[in-house]
């Protein structure tokens, strides 16, 4: 059906299958929607696929080349919203109206994505069987219409994580692959009296992605390693990518029927790292289902209560699964799958992964492509078209315009630095990050006790120590204890 739809004081021609008031807007029923908006060439919000995925505000005449390696585009964004980059969103898309206020249409289910023009917004389902085929519409101030959209959220797909999110050390942005029982042991001492609640191991333990055994570096095995970090007074936390298959692998050649192919039998491409193509294992295989669950009850078994999550889009990508349902579908049901072998009590940190799946399932969301001791990553940005690799503006940007998902979830910005070694960052821009940080509560770092100053473990401590009073006065403006900090000043917020 055809209607003429007024929101506050505009009038919008949509189109869906039915459209039922709501106090807030109106929710639109229909594997496809679309509307005609009356603002022309303006600013229209994108969001990106999975955690590293660029999510921001953006002049809809700005030209942006799609992300020139092809090999990482799966890592970058969903492919298909490469394909018409960068005007397509994932879930969600938004456009600024003269007077500031935002027009939003959100779907609220999995598997739905969004094309925007200057005349029409175009939203649909990727499936047909996709459960619930609703979308919300909604006309007004710019953190109300995107509250109203969480509230929606929160109704379809729950919320998690209430509370003061727990601080964490965690091995990655000091050590990278770099670790060992040793290495970490070593570690421990150096924090003491430093006030974090998690320890958390990072990529390197493991023999390889897909065999979630510890390698030779961990001699001891991943048990004991945990009960001496319990031992030292933290949590213990270790990072897995549950769904990325390594072609090396011992699951890889006694599993190849596990892995997910498309429709001619091909192995969908998931991403290069570790120096190497991997793969996504299709999560619809009572097999796979049964591996997961024992991956899962193994490592809660070893004593981790709190699992980072990793590369999990790699179960989601577009491909002929051995049940027929669609990517966000099947790594919701794997997620679920994970909640229940893992227990109520653990914490869930999901990272590369799609937004809405993890609500309801997951306690923390990496909302931000990663940081690194450097403030552009250049070769990405400006010689690749790709806005999602690692480095602090690229995580400052993303994660500023996921801040939304704040009631649903807790929001990992990623880690903080407070050391000068080994860091390209200014004390400027490491203030920065710290602010963004603490605007979200999730405090981690990855700083080597050994490498700080006494100054900068001071720093550290007290930004540990003190949770700081947050308002925010603008799309990005806030207060922190009264002081104001602004994001929007920052050179390049906005890619172009
Ligand atoms: C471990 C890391 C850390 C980190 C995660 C994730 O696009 N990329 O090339 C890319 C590589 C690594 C990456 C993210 C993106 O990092 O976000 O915190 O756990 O894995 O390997």
């Amino acid at each position: 059906m055809q209607t003429l739809l007024q929101l506050d004081k505009i009038k919008l021609a949509v189109q869906a299958e039915s459209i039922e008031g709501h106090a807030q807007g109106a929710v639109l029923h229909g594997m496809r929607v679309s509307l005609l908006h009356p603002f022309g060439e303006t600013l229209c919000y994108r969001h990106g696929w999975h955690s590293w995925s660029l999510s921001c505000w953006l002049p809809l005449s700005l030209k942006l080349s799609t992300p020139l390696a092809k090999s990482l585009w799966p890592q970058i964004d969903h492919p298909a919203l490469l394909e018409d980059y960068p005007f397509t969103s994932s879930s969600l898309t938004a456009l600024q109206a003269p007077d500031g206020k935002v027009l939003l249409l959100g779907a609220l289910g999995l598997d739905a994505r969004l094309k925007v023009d200057t005349e029409m917004v175009r939203g649909e389902y990727v499936a047909p069987k996709a459960a619930d085929l609703e979308w919300f519409l909604a006309f007004g101030e710019e953190r109300t219409v995107f509250a109203a959209y969480a509230g929606m959220l929160e109704q379809r797909l729950g919320a998690r994580g209430h509370g003061q999110p727990w601080r964490v050390w965690c091995s990655w942005y000091g050590l990278y692959t770099g670790i060992s029982e040793d290495i970490l042991l070593g570690v421990l001492p150096g924090l003491k009296d430093l006030p974090f609640d998690v320890f958390q191991v990072d990529d390197g333990w493991q023999v390889s992605l897909g065999d979630w055994e510890a390698n030779e570096k961990f001699p001891s095995g991943m048990q004991v390693l945990a009960r001496k970090i319990r031992a030292s007074g933290y949590v213990p936390g270790l990072w897995l990518a549950p769904l990325a298959v390594a072609p090396t692998s011992r699951l890889f050649q006694e599993h190849p029927e596990w892995l997910l192919r498309d429709a001619d039998g091909k192995l969908v491409p998931a991403g290069h790292n570790w120096g190497d193509d991997f793969y996504g294992l299709d999560v619809t295989r009572p097999g796979v289902q049964k591996w997961l669950t024992e991956r899962i009850q193994q490592v809660r078994f070893w004593g981790f209560d709190y699992l980072k999550l990793d590369f999990l889009y790699a179960g989601a990508l577009p491909g002929a699964r051995y049940q027929k349902l669609p990517g966000e579908l099947a790594l919701r049901k794997a997620l679920e799958i994970i909640r229940q072998a893992a227990g109520e009590v653990a914490y869930l940190l999901t990272c590369g992964v799609p937004m809405l799946a993890s609500l309801g399932l997951a306690d923390g969301l990496r909302v931000g492509p990663d940081v690194a001791p450097q403030w552009e990553n250049t070769d990405r940005s400006y010689f690749l078209h790709d806005f999602s690799g690692p480095g602090v503006l690229n995580a400052i940007r993303t994660t500023l315009h996921r801040l939304w998902l704040r009631p649903l979830a807790q929001v990992d910005p990623d880690v903080a630095y407070f050391r000068e070694k080994y860091n390209l960052l200014t004390s400027e821009q490491k203030a920065v990050l710290q602010d963004l940080v603490q605007v979200t509560g999730f405090r981690a770092t990855s700083d080597l006790p050994v490498w700080l100053s006494p100054e900068e473990r001071q720093a550290l401590h007290a930004f540990l120590s003190h949770n700081p009073q947050i308002t925010q006065t603008g799309r990005y403006q806030f207060n922190i204890d009264n002081r104001p900090v602004d994001f929007g000043v920052l050179e390049g917020l906005w890619p172009d």
